[in-house]
């Protein structure tokens, strides 16, 4: 066993997006491919030696043999110890939740979340730092910029360790420890909620489905479902994670859960569904005949928070992404905390998580968090509505409803035109963009413009600016419609168009939401030629 220099070709267009860097698996086995995406990590990471890093990720295909090419890589880098989950398995949360509990100068999560996996697939690699969140765009950045001039790796040629088997082996000087990928996360979320109620809850004849897509979240909802709070087994549905999820799109929403959303609108439905993604950050909540948006989810558990123990004592402040709909807004203003607009993607909200700023966070993808950890967590998530549902004695549609007679009702929609050519893509932002200046006052069907503008985001924390974060055009009534393209995609591009408007009438809280939304559809499409740039007629999925 011994560490070897490696002559190596930079490829240029390792850049991470939203959430890390995205390719076709393909792309992740050309030769060299992965080694030199770590070796540019641990060069702009500097001195790794003493170090601990948490290595695993969603079990999608290609994960097995990524996760040794970056053991022999740790081991060349000088890292103590690398935490790797069974099975080289740990959702995106539990990587998070790992990396603090045990004090990791960071760790590396293999995945590319809600994209299909796969041979044909998606793959992905993400770092994260040792607050357990996603690295800032400033690591990122200057490790795509090492990339391109790469021309060495480092590795050991140590032969494959066993991931099966929990305990400890070595490579090199460095210590490779097995661990269970479920215990520690499941210990946390047992502290921040009523597991007792819970599991009372279901010990009455409360039922529930989980469909966790033959994704990561298997493993931890069986465990934490059916095992510590007591839900019938069978709870759980498409628990076993698959390298090609089982052909299923493990992107929760209605329409890649269609069966899960037809089982819940139907007459033997449970009383709650819930569904993740890939690697287990993502939540979609579901009641009986009730879909719930993730924008109201976040409002929603911001307004009954204290029902849960982990937050008794009230929150902090809240964040949201900026196509988030503003019905979290309306409650931090009702509890007198704030609530920050960011940029898309969760790396965002970790500033403002370590500065204690905030205590809850949401993005509008079906993704919600906390200070429990950096990252979004799904079945936090789903433990969260659990709690309040055992905690309140109502029903999901019972909860949202009453909170909209409360607040408001914010109809959102997202309109996704994924795959479509990209430069016409960046055509019609740049067209956007031109209009703006001359948009304000303007009116728009039923509409008239209060600001236009291309969301430019500074960390109150740190100062740090992102720019063209997406293409806002806010109503004067508070409506708004949004434009950006998506950053974790890789075929062609996609363009996401936001929809909201505010209704405080309750006599109005029952429209259908693409009804409802109807004039900002078209003003939409108005403002930004949709169909002449995109050569569509409609989107390809409307959540
Ligand atoms: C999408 C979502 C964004 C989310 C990101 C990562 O990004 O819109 O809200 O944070 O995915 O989620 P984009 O750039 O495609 O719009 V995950 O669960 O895929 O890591
Ligand atoms: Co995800």
């Amino acid at each position: 066993m011994t560490i070897q220099t490696v002559a190596t070709t930079p490829y240029p267009g390792q850049r991470p997006g939203t959430s890390g860097l995205r390719k076709k698996v393909t792309v992740f086995q050309q030769p060299a491919y992965l080694d030199n995406f770590v070796q540019s990590l641990f060069d702009t990471l500097g001195d790794c030696s003493g170090k601990t890093l948490v290595l695993g990720g969603d079990g999608r295909y290609h994960n097995r043999a990524a996760v040794q090419t970056i053991l022999r890589l740790a081991a060349a880098h000088g890292y103590a110890r690398v935490l790797v989950g069974r099975g080289g398995i740990l959702s995106t949360p539990a990587a998070s939740c790992v990396i603090r509990k045990h004090g990791a100068s960071g760790g590396i999560i293999l995945s590319a979340s809600h994209n299909p996996g796969g041979p044909d697939g998606d793959f992905g690699i993400k770092y994260n730092i040792a607050n357990g969140g996603p690295a800032p765009e400033a690591l990122t950045e200057a490790v795509w910029q090492h990339s391109v001039a790469l021309h060495r790796y480092r590795a050991s040629d140590a032969p494959d360790v066993d991931l099966d088997t929990p305990g400890s082996t070595r490579i090199e000087q460095m210590t490779v420890d097995v661990i269970d990928p479920v215990a520690d996360y499941a210990q946390l979320m047992e502290g921040l909620f009523d597991f007792a109620a819970i599991r009372a809850l279901f010990a009455r004849g409360f039922t529930m489905r989980f469909d966790a897509m033959s994704a990561v979240t298997g493993p931890y909802a069986k465990a934490i479902l059916e095992g510590m709070l007591g839900a019938p087994a069978g709870t759980v549905i498409n628990a076993v994670p698959l390298e090609d999820f089982g052909g299923h799109h493990p992107d929760p929403n209605p329409v890649n859960a269609a069966s899960l959303i037809a089982l819940m609108a139907g007459e033997d439905a449970p009383d709650f569904g819930a569904a993740s993604d890939g690697d287990g950050d993502r939540n979609m909540i579901v009641g009986r005949r009730f879909d719930v948006t993730p924008s109201d989810s976040l409002a929603v558990l911001a307004a009954n928070a204290t029902m849960a123990p982990g937050y008794r004592a009230g929150i902090r402040g809240v964040a949201r992404s900026m196509p988030t709909s503003r019905a979290a807004d309306r409650v931090a203003l009702a509890l007198g905390v704030p609530c920050f607009e960011t940029p898309t993607g969760w790396k965002y909200f970790g500033n403002l998580l370590d500065a204690g700023k905030v205590t809850l966070c949401g993005e509008e993808s079906y993704g919600t968090g906390s200070d429990h950890m950096r990252e979004k967590d799904g079945l936090w998530a789903v433990l969260f509505w659990l709690n309040l549902l055992a905690a309140s004695g109502k029903s999901v549609a019972v909860l949202v409803q009453e909170h909209w007679a409360r607040f408001g009702r914010n109809y959102y929609s997202r309109h996704d035109y994924e795959a479509i050519d990209s430069a016409a893509a960046a055509e019609l932002m740049d067209a956007l963009r031109a209009r703006l200046g001359g948009l304000a006052g303007q009116r728009l069907g039923e509409y008239t413009v209060e600001l236009a503008d291309d969301f430019c985001y500074t960390d109150p924390v740190d100062g740090s600016v992102a720019r063209q974060q997406g293409v806002r055009i806010v109503m004067t009534d508070g409506s708004r419609v949004v434009f950006r393209l998506s950053g974790t995609g890789t075929e062609g591009a996609t363009l996401r168009v936001y929809l909201e408007r505010y209704e405080a009438d309750p006599a109005q809280h029952h429209l259908p939401t693409q009804q409802a939304l109807a004039g900002l559809i078209a003003v939409a499409e108005h403002v930004a030629g949709i169909s002449a740039y995109t050569g569509r007629a409609a989107p390809s999925v409307v959540t």
